[in-house]
């Protein structure tokens, strides 16, 4: 009895995905040609948990008109900042048995640059990405360049964002499939991101295990060691690579669809909260995003059930 009752269980999970898609989900992210007013964008966007792509948004902004490398090189060049260091652009990561930590280096951006530009080497690849509003603390010679905040969605969502975060990285570096709880406004100043998307309802499909945190750190012979974090507590963390699953370790991977998206200078893609994201980029690629915390309502008490549900029931070891 008890094993017929978690079959079912198992089963409502594996039909969930595609039942929760048919309902409510677009099979590629929509455009809109200009930003949608608070009411629409609450409406139309954040209660729904629909992602878009919001062209038009960013115009006013001089950052758009002057963010490159050079630009960056003539006003912020001497600017000490983070930076995460990786032997294979891979930060925050399974890496083997490990969760891997990057190296976080203190260059001058001007440092960063050569390497970016060709004109320098450094071990590994580079990424700027400190994500606790390295644009306000890191850079604040810049912000006259852009809105401290997306003024239609603060309204939309009443509330100021949480944090304001510079990106700037190698096509190298990638950022591993990962959900936030944050409603997630995504500029793209210059080049172009490449996201990969899973809505919250895929979850049953994707595998999280728990690992040991390890930090690499770079050494004399630059050469990379991953060095475990030894007070810190294991990490739950997605395991697969959504450009090359491994269905025969997940086999419930291949249920999942995946929407794919290409932010181009100049959008906006609103990147709403739980949805899972895999990111990459072109080379020297500039962006600054907004995060918001979302709302702890029904939705977020709905998705820890389903997490719920799929942890207990072995739905991820066991899915058939
Ligand atoms: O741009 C990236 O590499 C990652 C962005 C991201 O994960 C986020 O904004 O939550």
């Amino acid at each position: 009895m008890a094993d017929a009752a978690l079959g079912a269980v198992r089963r409502q999970l594996r039909e969930f995905p595609a039942a929760a898609r048919e309902l409510s989900l677009p099979l590629a992210v929509p455009y809109l040609e200009a930003p949608p007013t608070p009411l629409q964008f609450y409406r139309d966007w954040i209660c729904p948990n629909r992602p878009c792509i919001i062209r038009n948004a960013l115009q006013h902004w001089p950052a758009l008109h002057k963010w490159s490398l050079p630009y960056l090189r003539a006003t912020v060049g001497s600017t000490e900042v983070s930076v995460a260091v990786t032997p294979d652009g891979y930060a925050d990561a399974v890496r083997g048995d490990r969760f891997a930590l990057p190296a976080e280096c203190r260059l001058p951006l001007s440092r960063v640059l050569d390497v970016l530009e060709g004109r320098a080497q450094h071990p590994g690849v580079l990424y700027v990405q400190k994500q606790c509003s390295n644009l306000p603390t890191e850079l604040p010679q810049l912000l006259p360049d852009l809105e401290p905040h997306v003024p239609w969605a603060t309204e939309a969502l009443g509330k100021m964002p949480d944090a304001v975060n510079f990106w700037l990285g190698d096509a190298a570096a990638v950022t591993s499939l990962h959900k936030d709880h944050y409603e997630n406004l995504y500029c793209v100043v210059s080049g172009e991101k490449h996201f990969l998307l899973h809505p919250p309802s895929d979850r049953p499909f994707i595998p999280y295990e728990l690992y040991k945190p390890a930090t690499y750190q770079l050494t004399e012979e630059s050469s990379f060691k991953l060095v475990d974090e030894e007070a810190m507590e294991k990490v739950p963390w997605i395991p697969l690579d959504p450009l090359a699953p491994d269905l025969t370790r997940f086999p419930s991977y291949s249920q999942a669809q995946a929407l794919r998206c290409t932010v181009q200078a100049g959008e906006l893609l609103y990147l709403p909260s739980l949805w899972f994201h895999h990111v990459q980029q072109s080379h020297g690629c500039i962006a600054v995003n907004f995060w918001y915390d979302m709302e702890y309502d029904l939705k977020y008490s709905y998705f820890q059930l389903l997490d719920s549900l799929t942890k207990v029931s072995g739905f991820e070891t066991e899915p058939w």
